[in-house]
């Protein structure tokens, strides 16, 4: 008679080890597959905070800078009143009622917030802080944030001081091979110089022949350094950006976005 033998002893210690070791291996897998991924998508997104972030600050911005000069009073100035080249002031009348540039919203300064560039020199002290629009009818001082992590600012001009409708460019000696003939020139006002109005070229960091007016000024550019909150690379990583008349040269783990506007002013020089 045959008899089915059957192994009716279950499984073995060892048996039961090596299933629970190779679950314990698959579920490790899965781990770190879905860690890295996180991790990824993680640091995607705060790549994707900083784009918005400083896209967001430069599309307000110069919607802002647009306006200048809007509806000139018929006493007072409005326009362009502080042509540096980390901060920007100016002044528009934004309501038809009434004939000033006193409303709260009329007079408007970018800037680094107060104290980050004690140096002024366009970069953040702490390395990242604010970007503050200050409303100067309200408080001369202290403004609202439009912008976080923010490592550098610039601001540029270019003007038409001969008043020919173009912007003045530089022609026959285009700054020695930095311009291409027929580019405009982009100035700002260097506190460090005594004469007020745009006195610096951008380019060349060089003094202009002679100070041009505020009034001359047709256009802004606006430069924006942003980077990620925390730093994101395995390892620091060299990288250089043109921020007005600066190279940053940077070497650290932080990923950064560089973001220029330029903004013609419709209501300068009309
Ligand atoms: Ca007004
Ligand atoms: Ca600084
Ligand atoms: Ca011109
Ligand atoms: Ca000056």
């Amino acid at each position: 008679m045959m008899t089915l033998i059957k192994n009716n002893k279950g499984f073995t210690l060892i048996e039961i080890l090596v299933a629970l070791a190779i679950d314990f291996i698959v579920l490790a897998g899965i781990y770190t597959a879905f860690y890295t991924q996180q991790k990824s998508h993680v640091k995607e997104q705060q790549v994707v905070d900083a784009q918005q972030n400083v896209r967001g600050a430069a599309e307000f911005m110069a919607r802002e800078i647009r306006l200048a000069g809007m509806q000139r009073p018929t006493s007072g100035v409005a326009g362009i009143l502080i042509a540096g080249p980390h901060s920007i002031q100016f002044t528009m009348n934004r309501n038809e009622d009434d004939d000033d540039v006193a409303d709260p919203d009329e007079n408007i300064k970018y800037e680094f917030a107060a104290g980050a560039d004690s140096d002024n020199n366009g970069i953040a002290d702490t390395e990242a802080a604010s970007i503050t629009r200050i409303l100067i009818n309200v408080d001369p001082v202290n403004g609202d944030t439009i912008a976080d992590d923010i490592y550098a600012i610039a601001f540029a001009y270019a003007y038409d001081d001969d008043q020919d409708g173009e912007l003045d460019f530089t022609d026959a000696a285009p700054l020695n091979g930095r311009l291409d003939p027929g580019e405009e020139t982009w100035a700002y006002d260097d506190p460090g110089l005594a004469a007020v109005g745009l006195d610096t070229d951008n380019a060349t960091g060089l003094p202009l022949p002679a100070a041009i007016s505020f009034n001359r000024i047709r256009s802004v550019r606006i430069w924006i350094l942003a980077r990620t909150r925390n730093p994101l690379r395995e390892a620091a990583f060299t990288k250089n950006f043109v921020v007005g008349d600066k190279i940053v040269n940077r070497t650290d783990r932080y990923r950064y976005r560089l973001l220029t506007a330029t903004v013609k002013c419709r209501n300068l020089g009309i």
